[in-house]
């Protein structure tokens, strides 16, 4: 069934009801000498590309690969367009390495035709900080579908994972492979729901029409709660000890320190927002709530060539109802024009969801670790880690 994924160290769909295997790595590090020196071989019109993404027209290029090759949803009506500015966030996170960035080019053309790539983060497993890869954005161009290339890409960065003497690694994807340690559901909160209509991205509602749907989705013009402001560089300690305390609670979640917070939490303009409640009485920072910008493509549409989409991304409240503090991020995101607010139901999600108007979309999001057990897997509520 998985040519390929039946030969890696992942959770093998044949061994879910082995209670005999222990949570932890699958297999052993190798000694790094041990480790393939060279790249795996491509199929010979292409070659290799470690990429420099803070040349702009490298990254002009990966923008473009992506914006039309990524990922569709399942009926194929909209495409991520994920933003230069939130690529290079994303894959230049504190002591990221360059060779992690890895595109696939035509000799001839030098076209860029497909990437994957990996950051390092600390990933806690129960109680087992683990040194990790997070492997996103792979993409093969539409043209070169099917060809296998899809393994070579993930050997290979495997293989630059390892030479950094790290054997573990963390991803999403929207298919089933084995063995996922968690599948979680895509919810929706329309902000601009005439748009949304129109789109074809969600419909009227049995016995509704136009204008009480808008009325239903009304939000006041400011946030509610006092001492709500945008998140600054001041903020970054208090934010980190609140974000620590919060995720221990989880089963897997990331080993945010100070470098990590300011660089994945502070504001960057259409790229990430984070807000907190800074107490009017004490100026202590008691909750905090947050979330990336990710427009999707429209395909196929007259009227509108994108969506605007807010991605909820880690929220802890102390003081501040969970329920009272999202309902401020829906009004900030509304108040920046964006026109739907997602979320999965991962960490405490599932207590605001419903009653803040979110509905279940058709899309569902598995998480994956590879060469790491984790026996029976978790529940969406004890999973702590958002990818991008
Ligand atoms: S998930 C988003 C992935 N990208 C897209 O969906 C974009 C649109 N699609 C494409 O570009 C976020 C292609 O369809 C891709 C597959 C490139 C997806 N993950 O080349 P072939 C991530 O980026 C397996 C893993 O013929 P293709 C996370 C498939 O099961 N494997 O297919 C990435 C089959 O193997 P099997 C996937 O359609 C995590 C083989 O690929 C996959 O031309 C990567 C077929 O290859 C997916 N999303 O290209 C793993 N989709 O065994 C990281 C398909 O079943 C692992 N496949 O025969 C960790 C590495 C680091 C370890 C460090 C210690
Ligand atoms: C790696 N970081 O399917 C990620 N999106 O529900 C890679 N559906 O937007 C993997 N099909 O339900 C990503 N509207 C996997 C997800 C791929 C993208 C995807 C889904 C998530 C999505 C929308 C549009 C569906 C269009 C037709 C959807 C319903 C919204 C409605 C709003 C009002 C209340 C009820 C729900």
């Amino acid at each position: 069934r998985h040519k390929f994924w039946e030969t890696q160290p992942v959770g093998q769909f044949r061994d879910a009801a082995d209670a005999s295997l222990p949570d932890g790595p699958i297999e052993p590090p190798t000694p790094l000498s041990e480790v393939r020196a060279d790249p795996y071989p491509l199929p010979a019109a292409f070659e290799w590309l470690t990429c420099d993404l803070d040349d702009d027209a490298l990254l002009a290029d990966l923008y473009s690969l992506l914006a039309h090759n990524y990922v569709e949803d399942d009926e194929n009506m909209f495409r991520f367009n994920y933003s230069p500015a939130f690529l290079r966030w994303a894959l230049k996170p504190p002591s990221f390495f360059r060779a992690w960035h890895i595109g696939v080019r035509a000799k001839e053309s030098k076209r860029l035709v497909a990437f994957i790539s990996g950051v390092p983060a600390r990933i806690r497993a129960r109680d087992d900080v683990v040194r990790m890869a997070e492997i996103n954005f792979l993409c093969v161009h539409k043209k070169l579908r099917s060809k296998r290339l899809a393994p070579v890409l993930i050997r290979e960065v495997t293989r630059r994972v390892h030479q950094e003497n790290i054997w573990q690694a963390a991803y999403t994807a929207g298919v089933v492979l084995p063995t996922p340690i968690t599948t979680c559901r895509y919810w929706h909160r329309s902000l601009n729901p005439k748009k949304l209509i129109d789109v074809g991205f969600s419909r009227l509602g049995p016995r509704m029409t136009m204008s009480r749907t808008v009325r239903l989705y009304k939000l006041p013009d400011a946030p509610l709660t006092p001492g709500f402001r945008r998140m600054e560089l001041r903020d970054v300690a208090a934010v980190t000890r609140l974000l620590r305390a919060y995720l221990a609670k989880f089963v897997v979640a990331p080993d945010f320190d100070e470098v990590d917070v300011e660089h994945w939490l502070l504001p960057q303009e259409d790229v990430v927002d984070s807000y907190l409640v800074e107490s009017p009485e004490t100026h202590e920072v008691t909750d905090f709530c947050s979330f990336y910008t990710l427009p999707s493509s429209v395909l196929n549409n007259a009227n509108y060539a994108t969506l605007k989409a807010a991605y909820s991304y880690y929220n802890v409240s102390t003081k501040t109802p969970l329920q009272q503090l999202m309902n401020d991020a829906l009004i900030v995101a509304k108040q920046k024009n964006y026109d739907v607010f997602n979320a999965l139901d991962v960490m405490e999600n599932e207590s605001f969801l419903k009653e803040l108007k979110f509905g279940p979309g058709d899309g569902q999001l598995h998480y994956y670790l590879y060469n790491y057990r984790i026996r029976n897997g978790i529940k969406p509520s004890e999973l702590g880690l958002v990818l991008l």
